[in-house]
């Protein structure tokens, strides 16, 4: 069941399918975006004549690498990793970095493709990019991961920098493994350039606000959303999968707008705790111990654990999505809506399929997609490279209000841009027009580069 494009559009879509064989998150994320613009062709008669769309789906830069690394017991072991700088129109390229053993080059593209929206809107000045490996840290020591960080950087540091390409974190890479990353960095260049990476620890660069901010600002989006229809989190119980970096901060800052968080999720399984999930202990498991969530059911007696369950099957009335790509399907979400689902807020990246998308607007539903409501993670970014910059270091309070400001943009944007262009409500064309556009004058202004 796929939209049809615009006609315009349909041989250039043809052209990336031809171009990226076997890349189907990148086809996915693609076409998506495509599904939007034709309506931007009609208006802007001058990005069809500049190619800015052909131009934009097609990467700056690709870099292929191979890293080996040696484990505890000396045995050698190699990994492929990848950067992708894909649009440096607005600024460096920014996105993060993923370890996971699904990861190749069609889910950096797609992740890479999605950010130059995603930034676009968030209004900084920050350019596409993405990268990551198909290392898989579980099970992994310290100093195995250590030695593996070491090995990447050694290669990937030539192609960084506070002016070219500044990474961060993402699935399987938090501030443990930027501060591996970094210190590589800094060791090879002989530069104590702080700006070239973000995620930092505090003591060493980082911005306050840095590490609740995918989550928080995921949250706010959703309460926009909800506050647009005269209507709020206070009191509603919502469901989130995952358990990391975004799936915690999306609880807690659910919990402080008054809802109560009754499931969360990794990828072994489901905790449901109809008293309110205890993030403490979350926290504790999670962050601290690196254990599965599983746990969670053996200290509460009162929760309940299912392996392998299924955490969309739990009702609830907001659900925020915060592991991975096409983790909701149509299925899922015709089940979410049955039971009284009224919000979705998307914290990861193309959690949701088409199909499950397409449920989610024909019912009506608040439906957030993740390159607006998950933006506060890189703009927050964003705000960490203005703090270096200038050497200085703002408060929690400070950096939050601004998080807080910047996202009530984002949808603002997205909420009016969706209007102009006859879709009103629906977040996903306010999103791709309003990111599309921003990223595409600044491109026929510099010119065939
Ligand atoms: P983490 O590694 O901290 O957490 C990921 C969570 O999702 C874990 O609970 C993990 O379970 C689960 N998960 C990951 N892959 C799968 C899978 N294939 N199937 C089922 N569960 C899975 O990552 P983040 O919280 O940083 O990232 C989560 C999502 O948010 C990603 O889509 C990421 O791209 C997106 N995002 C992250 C931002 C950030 O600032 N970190 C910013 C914007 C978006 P397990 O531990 O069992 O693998
Ligand atoms: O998907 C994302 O926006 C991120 N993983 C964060 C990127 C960043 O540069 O902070």
């Amino acid at each position: 069941m796929t939209v049809r494009l615009d006609e315009k559009l349909q041989p250039i879509y043809q052209d990336v399918l031809r171009r990226n064989p076997g890349e189907d998150e990148f086809h996915q994320a693609v076409h998506e975006v495509l599904e939007s613009l034709g309506p931007v062709l009609a208006k802007y008669p001058e990005f069809a004549e500049h190619k800015i769309i052909q131009r934009i789906c097609e990467p700056e830069r690709q870099i292929i690498f191979r890293v080996p690394w040696e484990d505890d017991r000396g045995e050698t072991h190699i990994n492929r990793a990848f950067r992708v700088e894909f649009n440096s129109a607005l600024g460096p390229y920014k996105g993060g970095m993923r370890f996971h053993p699904s990861v190749y080059l069609g889910i950096i593209k797609f992740l890479g493709f999605e950010q130059v929206f995603k930034n676009a809107l968030s209004g900084m000045p920050i350019g596409g990019g993405k990268g990551g490996s198909d290392f898989d840290p579980k099970g992994r020591s310290e100093s195995e991961i250590m030695r593996f960080c070491q090995s990447l950087m050694t290669e990937l540091y030539r192609h960084l920098g506070e002016y070219t390409d500044v990474p961060a974190g993402d699935i399987g890479v938090g501030q443990r493994e930027v501060g591996f990353l970094f210190g590589q960095y800094k060791r090879i260049t002989n530069r104590y350039e702080s700006g070239v990476f973000t995620g930092k620890g505090l003591d060493w660069g980082g911005s306050r606000a840095r590490k609740e901010a995918t989550g928080y600002g995921t949250v706010i989006f959703v309460n926009e959303m909800l506050k647009a229809r005269s209507d709020s989190l206070d009191g509603k119980k919502c469901v989130v999968s995952g358990s990391g970096n975004v799936a915690i901060y999306a609880m807690e800052k659910a919990m402080q707008h008054g809802a109560k968080i009754i499931a969360c999720s990794d990828s072994s399984g489901v905790v449901i705790d109809e008293q309110g999930i205890d993030l403490d202990l979350v926290k504790r498991i999670k962050e601290v111990e690196h254990r599965r969530i599983s746990v969670y059911a053996d200290e509460k007696k009162k929760a309940r654990y299912i392996e392998d369950g299924d955490v969309w099957a739990v009702p609830c009335d907001v659900a925020l999505p915060c592991a991975t790509q096409n983790e909701l399907n149509g299925k899922n979400a015709k089940k979410l809506v049955e039971q009284g689902c009224i919000a979705v807020g998307e914290g990861a990246n193309m959690p949701t399929t088409p199909e499950g998308v397409r449920i989610f607007q024909d019912a009506g539903i608040a439906f957030g997609p993740g390159k607006a409501a998950n933006a506060g993670g890189v703009a927050t970014s964003a705000l960490e490279m203005q703090q270096n910059a200038s050497r200085d270091s703002w408060t929690f309070e400070h950096t939050e209000e601004r998080l807080e400001e910047i996202m009530i943009d984002i949808h603002r944007r997205c909420f009016e841009t969706a209007d102009e262009f006859g879709s009103p409500g629906n977040y996903v064309v306010g999103a791709n027009i309003a990111g599309f556009i921003r990223v595409g004058r600044a491109m026929v202004a510099m010119g065939l580069v």
